[in-house]
C-alpha cells in the first residue's frame, strides 16, 4: 500500500475512539485493555473490509477459479498485528494507540491465540491462507470453529496438566457470523432405493453455520475468506419436554449438536478411531462441499465445468470423505453417472500427505463408517471395486477397504489427481514406502511441494529489530519476494553489518531474557548460546536426546568445574498429547533436570534450562527471533518436513539437525558449512533397526550416556521418587525405537562444534547472516505458487 493511501495516526486514533464509544459502549476513561484491543482490532478490520469485498467481487466478475483449502486445523495465532502489518499500518496504529495512553505491546498481547490446531499441519494451513491472499489466488479456507482450541498446558510438580482453552470467552473481533450460510449435515440412518436410485435418509441432522474471517494479504491488495463452521441444532430444544418440566432432556438436542464443534482433538500423531472425530470430519467436509456447490451453481456453471472453477485441497486425510461426498452429491442429487462423477471428483481434488507414521494414518472400521455414513460406505466400496477392475495388475495390494477397515490414505489417493508430500525426502519416502503400488499404477500423480512459511509474520512482524536492519541495508520488497534476501550475502563479509546483525539478535535475546525472568523467575545470560527446541513433544522428535545430552554437559561441568565451558541456555517448549504417557514422562524429566541444574551452585549459571509452559504461536514469535541454535534432531525418516526449522533459520539461527524432512533442503540452501549436521540417514536408520541389540550396543559404546542413564535410574533428578524414570531408562536399553542412543555420540560431537563455532563471534555472525540470506526458497509464496501451477491450475488475480 502506498504511503499516500495510508491514514494518519490522528485518523486511526479517531476511529479507535469511535469504536470504544459505539462498539464497546465505553467511556474512554473507563475502558479496559480488552476494550482498547477490541476497538483497535475493529478499526483495523474496517480497513480490511473494502479490499475483501473488492476481491470477492472481482472473483465473480472475472469468473475465476477458486481454491478451497479443507483443513481440520488452522493454527492462526493472533490476528491484530498480522493484519496491521499487511495493511502497512503497524507504526501508525502504534502511534495512535500510544497517543491514547495505551501501551502497544500490552494491547497486542491481550489478544488470545486462535489455537485451532495442534502443530505443524495447522500452522502450515494458516501460512498458506496468508500466502494465497498475498498472491491474489482466489480461495477459501474451510475449517471448524472449535469452541475450545488446543488445551492450555501448565506444569504441576513438573508434570503437564491440561485445562480447556477458551478463546471465545470474549468476543472475537475478526469473525463475522453468517446465519444465512447454514447447511444441514446428516449422519447415520439408512439408504433406500427410490425409483431405482439410492436415497440416503439420515437418522440425525445438525446445522453447520458459517463464521467468516477475512485474511488480508501483503499490502492489502487481496483478501480471502477463512470460513469456519459451527455446529448448531436443527431444532433448538424439545418444547414438549420443556413444558413437562424436563429441562435437561429438553436441551439435549442442542447439547448433542454443539458437541460436534466443541473441541479440537489434541493429538495429531495417533489415529483415535472415535465416532465423534469421524463426525467432525464429515461435518466440515459436507458443509464445505454444499457451500462450494451452491456457489458454483449460482454462477450458472454446469456440473461438468466443476474442475474449471473448483480446486479442492485436502489437508491430510482428515477431509478425505470429500471424494465420496462429492460423488454422492453428483450421483444422488444430480443424476450423474458414477464414473463421470468420479472423473470430475478426481479432477477437482488434491491430497497433501503430512505424515509417514503408521499410527497416524487414518483407517475407519467399516462398521463405524457404515453406521455413521451408510451411503458413503456404499460409494467407497464402489470406488474400491472400480479401481480394482480398472487396474487389475496390482490393485489387490492397494485396496481402500481391507481387513474390515477403510483406509483413508488410499481413498484420498485414488480420488485425487495429485498427491503431494511436503519435503523432497518425504515425497521420496511416500513413493518408496507408503504408496509404492499406487505410485506404480499412477506414475506422476505423487509430486513434491516443500513446505513454506510466511515471511510477513515470521520475520517482518516477529522480528522488528532484524527486519529494520534488513530494510536499512537492502530496502523493502523482500517481504513479498523472499529471494531478494540473497542480496544480503555480500554483507556477511562486512564486519559492520555483522555487528549490527548480532546486535539485533542480542536485542531480541535481552527482551526474551526479561520475559523469562518475569514469567519464570529464572535469570539467564543474554550472552550465552540460546539453544531452542520448540515443537510438539514426541519420541520421534527426540527431546529425550536433547535432555540426555544436557545432563551429560551438566555432569561434565560438575566433574571439572574449572574447565572453560561455553555458557548455554537450553529452551524447551511444547505440549504432549494428553494420552501420550512417554511424552509426558519426557516433559517431567526435563522439568526435573531443570530444577536440579538451575539450582546447582557448581554450575554457576553456565547452564540453564528453561521450559515455559503453554507453547503456542505467540510464544514462538517471542522465542524464534532470539535463538542462536535451532534443534531439529528427529530420527531421520520420521519428520515429514518441519516448518519451525525454516522459521529459525530465516531469523538467523543456526541449525543442529539430522538429515530429515526439510532439514535436507535447508542445508542445501544455506550451505553445508553453515549447518551442524549429525546422525544417521533414513536408510541407515532402517538398517540399524535390523540389529536387535542396537540400543544396548550403542549405550555400551558411550561412557557419558551410560553415566547419564545411571544418574536418571538412581533418581538423581527425582530423589523423592527414585524409580520415576525406570521405564524410560529400561526402554533406552531394550528398545530405543527412535535410536536416541545410536545418535547420541554424534550429537554430542556436533554440540561441541557448536561451542567452538560460537566462541568465534565473527565466524558465527557470518554463518547466521548467510542463513537468513539464503532462506528465500522457504517462503510460503513459493510453495503456494507451486500448488497453483502444478495442482490447482489457477492464476493470480493480481
Ligand atoms: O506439513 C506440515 C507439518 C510438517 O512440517 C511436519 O513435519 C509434520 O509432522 C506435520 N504433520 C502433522 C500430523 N499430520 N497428520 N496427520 O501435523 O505436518
Amino acid at each position: 500500500m502506498k504511503d499516500t493511501q495510508l491514514p494518519s495516526a490522528e485518523t486511526v486514533r479517531e476511529e479507535i475512539l469511535h469504536h470504544i464509544t459505539f462498539s464497546m459502549g465505553k467511556d474512554p476513561d473507563h475502558a479496559s485493555v480488552y476494550d482498547w484491543r477490541m476497538a483497535l482490532s475493529l478499526a483495523i478490520r474496517d480497513r480490511v473490509v473494502a479490499p475483501w469485498f473488492a476481491a470477492t467481487r472481482r472473483t465473480w466478475e472475472e469468473k475465476r477459479k477458486r481454491v478451497y483449502y479443507l483443513s481440520m486445523e488452522f493454527l492462526i495465532g493472533r490476528m491484530l498485528e498480522d493484519a496491521a502489518i499487511n495493511l502497512g499500518l503497524r507504526a501508525i496504529c502504534r502511534e495512535a494507540i500510544e497517543g491514547l495512553g495505551q501501551d502497544w505491546e500490552t494491547v497486542v498481547e491481550n489478544e488470545p491465540d486462535a489455537a485451532l490446531g495442534n502443530g505443524g499441519l495447522g500452522r502450515l494451513a494458516a501460512c498458506y491462507m496468508e500466502s494465497m491472499a498475498t498472491l491474489g489466488c482466489p480461495g477459501y479456507g474451510y475449517g471448524i470453529r472449535y469452541e475450545h482450541g488446543l488445551f492450555k498446558q501448565r506444569f504441576e510438580g513438573g508434570r503437564q496438566v491440561e485445562t480447556p482453552e477458551d478463546w471465545l470467552k470474549q468476543r472475537h473481533p475478526w469473525e463475522f457470523e453468517r446465519p444465512e450460510a447454514a447447511y444441514e449435515i446428516g449422519f447415520k440412518g439408512h439408504v433406500e432405493t427410490l425409483d431405482g436410485k439410492p436415497h440416503w435418509i439420515p437418522g440425525e441432522t445438525v446445522l453447520a453455520e458459517a463464521y467468516d474471517m477475512p485474511i488480508i494479504g501483503w499490502e492489502g491488495k487481496w483478501a480471502n475468506t477463512l470460513r469456519l463452521w459451527s455446529a448448531k441444532p436443527t431444532e433448538l430444544f424439545d418444547l414438549a419436554r420443556f413444558n413437562h418440566g424436563d429441562y435437561a432432556a429438553a436441551a439435549e438436542p442442542e447439547a448433542l449438536a454443539r458437541t460436534l464443534s466443541r473441541v479440537l482433538y489434541p493429538d495429531d500423531t495417533t489415529y483415535a478411531g472415535k465416532e465423534l472425530r469421524l463426525k467432525q470430519e464429515y461435518f466440515l467436509t459436507s458443509a464445505a462441499l454444499q457451500d462450494i456447490m451452491r456457489r458454483h451453481l449460482a454462477s450458472g456453471y454446469t456440473l461438468e465445468e466443476l474442475p474449471d472453477y473448483v480446486a479442492i485441497q485436502m489437508n491430510d486425510t482428515h477431509p478425505a470423505i470429500a471424494g465420496p461426498e462429492l460423488i454422492r452429491i453428483l450421483v444422488d442429487l444430480h443424476d450423474m453417472e458414477f464414473e463421470t462423477a468420479l472423473e470430475i471428483t478426481m479432477q477437482c481434488l488434491g491430497y497433501t500427505n503430512h505424515t509417514l507414521l503408521p499410527e497416524a494414518l487414518e483407517r475407519w472400521a467399516t462398521y463405524l463408517m457404515g453406521t455413521v455414513l451408510p451411503r458413503h460406505m456404499q460409494i467407497i466400496e464402489k470406488i474400491d471395486s472400480w479401481h480394482r477392475r480398472t487396474y487389475p495388475k496390482r490393485a489387490h495390494f492397494v485396496g481402500i477397504v481391507k481387513h474390515q477397515e477403510v483406509r483413508m490414505g488410499e481413498l484420498a489417493f485414488i480420488t485425487s489427481h495429485k498427491v503431494n508430500g511436503v519435503s523432497a525426502l518425504h515425497t521420496e519416502l511416500i513413493k518408496r514406502n507408503l504408496f509404492p503400488e499406487l505410485d506404480a499404477l499412477h506414475p506422476g500423480r505423487i509430486i513434491n511441494q516443500t513446505n513454506g512459511i510466511t515471511p510477513r509474520r515470521w520475520l517482518r512482524m516477529a522480528n522488528p529489530a532484524l527486519s529494520h536492519l534488513i530494510i536499512d541495508t537492502i530496502g523493502e520488497g523482500w517481504e513479498a519476494d523472499l529471494d531478494k534476501l540473497r542480496t544480503l550475502e555480500p554483507y556477511a563479509d562486512d564486519a559492520g553489518f555483522r555487528e549490527a546483525f548480532m546486535g539485533a539478535k542480542r536485542h531480541n535475546k535481552v527482551h526474551l531474557a526479561e520475559w523469562v525472568h518475569e514469567s519464570q523467575g529464572i535469570t539467564i545470560d543474554p550472552d550465552a548460546i540460546f539453544d531452542i527446541q520448540v515443537k510438539r513433544i514426541h519420541e520421534y522428535k527426540r527431546q529425550l536426546l536433547n535432555i540426555l545430552q544436557t545432563i551429560a554437559d551438566w555432569h561434565a561441568i560438575r566433574e571439572n568445574p574449572q574447565a572453560d565451558f561455553q555458557p548455554r541456555v537450553k529452551f524447551f517448549g511444547g505440549k504432549a498429547a494428553p494420552g501420550y504417557h512417554t511424552a509426558k514422562q519426557i516433559i517431567r524429566l526435563i522439568n526435573d533436570v531443570a530444577r536440579v541444574v538451575n539450582n546447582d551452585p557448581y554450575v554457576d549459571g553456565r547452564l540453564k534450562i528453561v521450559y515455559p509452559p503453554n507453547y503456542n504461536v505467540s510464544m514462538a514469535e517471542r522465542l524464534i527471533p532470539a535463538a542462536d541454535l535451532s534443534e531439529q534432531i528427529s530420527t531421520a525418516g520420521k519428520e515429514a518436513s518441519g516448518t519451525g526449522n525454516m522459521k529459525f533459520a530465516l531469523n538467523g539461527a543456526l541449525t543442529i539437525g539430522t538429515l530429515d524432512g526439510a532439514n535436507v533442503e535447508i542445508r542445501e540452501q544455506v550451505g553445508a558449512e553453515n549447518f551442524f549436521l549429525f546422525g544417521m540417514t533414513a536408510d541407515e536408520v532402517m538398517e540399524r533397526r535390523r540389529d536387535p541389540e542396537h540400543a544396548r550396543n550403542a549405550i555400551l559404546e558411550s561412557q557419558p550416556l551410560q553415566d547419564v542413564l545411571q544418574m536418571i535410574a538412581e533418581g538423581r533428578f527425582s530423589p523423592e521418587e527414585p524409580e520415576r524414570y525406570h521405564d524410560l531408562v529400561h526402554n533406552m536399553w531394550h528398545s530405543d525405537y527412535f535410536l536416541v542412543a545410536s545418535d547420541f555420540e554424534a550429537y554430542r560431537t556436533a554440540q561441541k562444534e557448536v561451542d567452538t563455532a560460537f566462541a568465534d563471534r565473527a565466524g558465527w555472525a557470518k554463518m547466521a547472516v548467510l542463513n537468513t540470506a539464503r532462506m528465500g526458497f522457504f517462503s510460503s509464496d513459493r510453495a503456494i505458487k507451486g500448488y497453483m501451477d502444478e495442482i490447482w491450475t489457477t492464476r493470480s488475480a493480481l
